[in-house]
């Protein structure tokens, strides 16, 4: 071995060693949460390496262990060649050596580099393969070298065998990023998991080694971006001291093929560039802009882009200066121009307009901007009309750019599904967004394939996830939470897998290879946000008033204006529930295909799980189920809330198959979701029931508490 061989072979041991393996250095230390303890704390996440058991698996997979040969001499495939030896080592108590001489070798396994053309993302997609007595991990980036690696990782840790061993994978989408919305104070806008992971005052100097352990976990899954700060952003970002704090951060996901991305504060030429103006068409503006994307692109020179929410929620933008969003992003599109880097703009926008309907908004000032974007802009959409509810149709922007590549934004963290005490699998709710089909080019138009560039032919495709991760050691607050970043993980990688398969997977690598046990955690999770839906929000009921997003206040009727209240949105009066969004209505309907407008039109017609969303009902209107909607909404609540005591049973059953103390920290949790799901079943009946005027039927439980007293409780709970 050279010296400089030496030299990187102790890297990629330092890579690996100085990361999760049962090491709790990675942790923050400051935060009580943040303690290591007995037991699986969860820190490891789905790279636990558990030793393999099945014997005969095992053997096979040591018949490949004597080397890892690794010629190409890149950071990311180093980083590959490291994490393959902690993983080996962990699954297999073997210590592997690297080498970069292995011609004529067999026994081991290779990473290679293909040569020719990119045939696939950016030629991130793998092979492994079995060649010459050798495991052959190939693909033409070093990206694609470290996600085949975890890709074998995982099999191994699955304990399948690799007899005949063919594997190949290519991302559908290329631009896979986490959207941190974190705060340079250390919060987190609707964060659930404690502070912020990014240590602004400690950095640059300080690099947490938390930071490595984040990369690799997104590696793991494919994810090769990751946004910083909250979309609300501070201009502070824009400053040379941050810049060099952001680049300390961004040498360490370099390493794991990961970009780092920023959220920038429209006005920030104004409030840090000292300009009198943030207009997007001033050439003064133009410059500060060109300059700034310069600065940081000294300091971080992969620097992935900027991410825009403008002219929402308060936020500045180019309408300020009666300009478009178009104007807006393509300023700073121009200025990213010599560089790899993208722009991804916002389209979550909604006016303070008394008679508008907020499910309209986006696509009224976004489809007539379409083709008006600079080829570097992609526009990032929320999956549905209107904010990450626990159901929603699908965002009518969807198939209605076609000049315009649009990206998806899922929600990982709960901001509406339960925060941290609610156990609500969230794979089913991508996939239904995914799979919805918006007949823009006839039947079969699914949004995935708008997302996929195939519809449209986009060559810039992008699917972003609010992250839910915080610094509690087990990163994600519920340790079933774990789940939901896994699972976007997965789906940005390949949208086609099923929620099922995501769930095994994400259940043997992370809680138990207990098959029984399995079994019962995975119809748990499946269930999850059916059950939550039926207690929290169902047949089409909305909530996004605002506040905690979290205690149940369906009376909440003050608001600086009428769509940030609560009775804005479900619309009870003594004739019925729901959101008249037909022609009789506000017309949303309108804004889908005439295929989709067929689905929904009707109400007797209509899915009972979007039957609010666009129809207001009659309360004894009699139901596809045979019941009243009175009837049916009791039916909900009481089921949804009664089936968390079927979520703790299947819990309890798994217990022989699990770790206690994940067993006991999930167990407690379904204790509070159990008490909550009542408290919100309880609200919603009692203040529906002061329109519908109509008892409970027989057969639920009588209702213990009086409105008041429910209210009473909902005060304490939002009180300062
Ligand atoms: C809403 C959140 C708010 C975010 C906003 C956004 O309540 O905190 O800033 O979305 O996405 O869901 O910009």
């Amino acid at each position: 071995m050279t010296k400089r061989h030496l030299l990187l072979f102790f890297a990629c041991i330092l890579i690996g060693l100085k990361s999760f393996a049962a090491d709790p250095s990675g942790a923050d230390a400051s935060g009580a949460d943040a303690m290591a303890s007995e037991g699986d704390d969860g820190y490891r996440l789905w790279l636990k390496y558990e030793p393999v058991t099945n014997a005969s698996v095992k053997s096979e997979y040591l018949k490949y262990t004597t080397f890892i040969g690794c010629s190409a001499k890149g950071e990311i495939v180093q980083t590959a060649s490291g994490e393959l030896q902690v993983g080996l080592k962990q699954l297999l108590g073997k210590s592997v050596s690297a080498t970069s001489s292995f011609a004529g070798r067999s026994g081991g396994i290779v990473l290679r580099i293909e040569t020719g053309a990119d045939t696939t993302q950016q030629g991130e997609g793998y092979r492994i393969q079995l060649s010459g007595g050798n495991i052959i991990v190939s693909s033409k980036s070093e990206n694609g070298i470290l996600y085949g690696t975890f890709a074998l990782l995982r099999h191994m840790q699955m304990q399948q065998t690799i007899k005949g061993l063919s594997m190949a994978s290519s991302p559908k989408v290329r631009y896979r990023m986490l959207n941190h919305w974190d705060n340079p104070d250390g919060t987190i806008e609707r964060g659930y998991a404690g502070q912020s992971l990014w240590k602004w005052y400690e950095l640059p100097e300080r690099v947490d080694p938390r930071y490595t352990d984040y990369a690799r976990a997104n590696a793991s899954l494919g994810i090769n971006g990751t946004v910083l700060n909250n979309v609300n952003a501070s201009a502070r970002f824009m400053s040379q001291e941050y810049i060099v704090k952001v680049a300390a951060v961004a040498s360490v996901m370099r390493k794991y093929g990961i970009k780092t991305y920023l959220s920038v504060y429209f006005a920030a030429p104004k409030t840090l560039g000292g300009l009198t103006t943030s207009d997007p068409l001033d050439p003064q503006v133009r410059a500060w802009w060109k300059e700034k994307v310069a600065q940081i692109y000294k300091e971080i020179p992969d620097f992935g882009g900027f991410l825009v929410k403008a002219n929402s929620e308060g936020e500045p933008g180019p309408q300020d200066y009666g300009r478009t969003h178009a104007d807006g992003a393509n300023m700073l599109a121009e200025a990213f121009k010599p560089y790899d880097g993208i722009v991804v703009w916002r389209a979550f926008v909604y006016k303070a307009d008394p008679n508008a309907d907020r499910f309209k908004a986006a696509y009224e000032e976004f489809v007539p901007l379409d083709g008006k974007f600079d080829p570097k802009v992609i526009v990032q959409v929320k999956n549905g009309p209107i904010d990450f509810q626990p159901r929603e149709p699908f965002s009518p922007l969807f198939g209605n750019m076609p000049k315009t590549p649009l990206g998806m934004e899922f929600q990982i963290t709960q901001e509406y599904l339960g925060f941290a005490t609610h156990a609500v699998y969230e794979a089913p709710i991508f996939k239904e967004c995914l799979d919805s089909d918006t007949y823009v080019n006839g039947a079969g138009s699914t949004v995935a394939k708008v997302i996929d560039g195939s519809l449209h032919g986009y060559t810039r495709t992008l699917m972003a996830g609010v992250a839910n991760t915080g610094n509690s050691r087990n990163w994600t607050g519920h340790p079933l939470a774990q789940a939901n970043w896994y699972a976007f993980g997965r789906l940005s990688w390949d949208h086609q897998l099923t929620s099922e398969q995501i769930a095994r997977e994400w259940i043997a690598l992370t809680l138990t290879q207990n098959q029984k046990a399995g079994e019962h955690i995975k119809s748990f999770m499946l269930r999850s946000r059916e059950i939550y839906v039926d207690y929290n929000t169902p047949i089409g009921l909305s909530r996004p008033w605002m506040g905690v997003h979290f205690a149940p206040e369906p009376w909440q009727n003050k608001g600086s204006r009428p769509d940030w209240t609560a009775v804005y949105y479900h619309r009870a009066d003594s004739t019925g529930l729901g959101f008249d969004r037909t022609t009789s209505g506000s017309n949303a309907l309108a804004q889908y295909r005439p295929e989709v407008q067929k689905k929904w039109n009707n109400p007797d017609q209509t899915p009972l799980p979007y039957l609010l969303w666009f129809h207001h009902v009659r309360w004894d209107h009699k139901l596809s189920t045979g019941r009243s909607l009175w009837e049916e909404l009791c039916t909900r609540f009481y089921t949804g809330a009664d089936s968390v005591k079927w979520m703790q049973q299947q819990w309890d059953l798994a217990k022989p198959g699990l770790d206690p103390q994940v067993y006991t920290d999930v167990a407690e949790r379904l204790k509070v979701q159990r008490r909550e799901a009542i408290w919100w079943r309880d609200a919603w009946v009692l203040y529906l029931q002061t329109f519908a005027k109509q008892p409970v039927p027989q057969g639920f439980e009588p209702q213990k508490q009086t409105l008041e007293e429910v209210k009473k409780s909902v005060n304490v709970y939002l009180m300062r």
